[in-house]
């Protein structure tokens, strides 16, 4: 392993905030007492399972880059270094949220990171990123979009109408297809007449970037930052990446739970203890203390985030009224 132990550290605390976080937010949702209950709303997804995709991915972007992506967001804001308080609070629906708690859970958006959300209307958010890239090749700006992808939202319209354009125009964009095997309850086989997503590339006349590993962390960053260099100068990429989801598709979603035996399959590989072991490999076992002290920090984070947002305020009657456009 040629990668920094700090480096692989940094990408192990981010994962484990982002399940800690999650399984914390999916807790507060099903809390017994209806007054412990602060996440409400009839949606909730979450990211675990998919953790080294998301972490792996913005780690080979640049400050200046963008990021957007569905309603599966929370994991992928924590990733690219928005603050956890100000996520749960935006899904506690408080003023300090991200959102000014309007949003709520899928809808995390923060300028300042240049994550530009959280759509909840699947495949909305493409034509979106075209449109961010668009202006970064219009004005010859060192600035990539990353556009993540569910499976599920490569056979509506706007998935053909986005990618052709980018490719028409050369547009600086990697596209980040999330392979978890399922959109809602449908398997990609039952959706897709081609199954390689990644191929797809292919009918647009764009770089096809192949299938990649999406549980190993580290192959998730050498695929992005290859294809950052990639798009920057020639255009736009489409990828691949081989993923699971170990919850439902939201809340409500109870079937993911009897697909045992795959479930087992990929928790094998799980990519928090793959990291873990890759790095017990490559450093020797000092590194498990190291290990165990990041995931009790981790657990603290989610502790801080979750009293951030029970002590925060309401929005206020006026806040109705800001931010809306007519
Ligand atoms: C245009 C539109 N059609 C249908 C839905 C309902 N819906 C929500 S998620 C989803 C499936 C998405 O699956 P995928 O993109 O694979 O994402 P995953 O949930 O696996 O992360 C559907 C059909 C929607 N939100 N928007
Ligand atoms: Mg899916």
């Amino acid at each position: 392993m040629t990668l920094p132990r700090e480096k692989l550290l940094e990408w192990y605390h981010q994962m484990v905030l982002i399940r800690h976080f999650e399984e914390r937010s999916l807790d507060i949702y099903h809390a017994p007492k209806p007054e412990d209950r602060h996440i409400g709303g009839v949606y909730l997804h979450v990211y675990n399972g998919q953790e080294a995709t998301g972490v792996g991915a913005l780690a080979a972007l640049k400050p200046q880059d963008h990021v957007i992506t569905a309603y599966r967001d929370h994991g992928i804001a924590i990733a690219r270094g928005v603050d956890p308080k100000r996520i749960m609070a935006e899904m506690f629906g408080k003023k300090t949220g991200v959102s000014g708690g309007k949003g709520g859970s899928m809808h995390i958006a923060s300028a300042e990171h240049r994550m530009w959300g959280g759509y909840a209307i699947v495949g909305g958010h493409l034509p979106l990123a075209t449109g961010i890239a668009m202006k970064a090749r219009y004005m010859d700006l060192d600035e990539v979009t990353l556009s993540f992808i569910g499976d599920g939202a490569t056979n509506n319209g706007y998935f053909h109408e986005a990618l052709n354009m980018s490719a028409v125009w050369k547009l600086p964009v990697i596209w980040l297809i999330e392979n978890n095997l399922y959109g809602m309850g449908t398997a990609v086989e039952d959706a897709s007449g081609q199954v390689a997503l990644h191929k797809r590339a292919i009918a647009y006349g764009m770089e096809d970037g192949g299938r990649i590993d999406g549980m190993d962390v580290t192959v998730v960053y050498d695929a992005i930052t290859q294809a950052r260099e990639y798009a920057i100068k020639h255009g736009p990429i489409l990828i691949e990446s081989m993923t699971y989801r170990y919850e439902g598709h939201g809340v409500s979603d109870k079937v993911a739970k009897e697909r045992k035996d795959e479930m087992a399959k990929f928790q094998d590989r799980d990519p928090i203890k793959l990291l873990a072991q890759q790095m017990h490999d490559a450093f020797g076992a000092g590194i498990d203390d190291e290990i165990k002290r990041i995931d009790a920090q981790a657990l603290r984070e989610v502790d801080e985030s979750v009293q951030f947002a029970l002590e925060s305020p309401d929005p206020t009657y006026a806040d109705l009224f800001s931010n809306i456009y007519a």
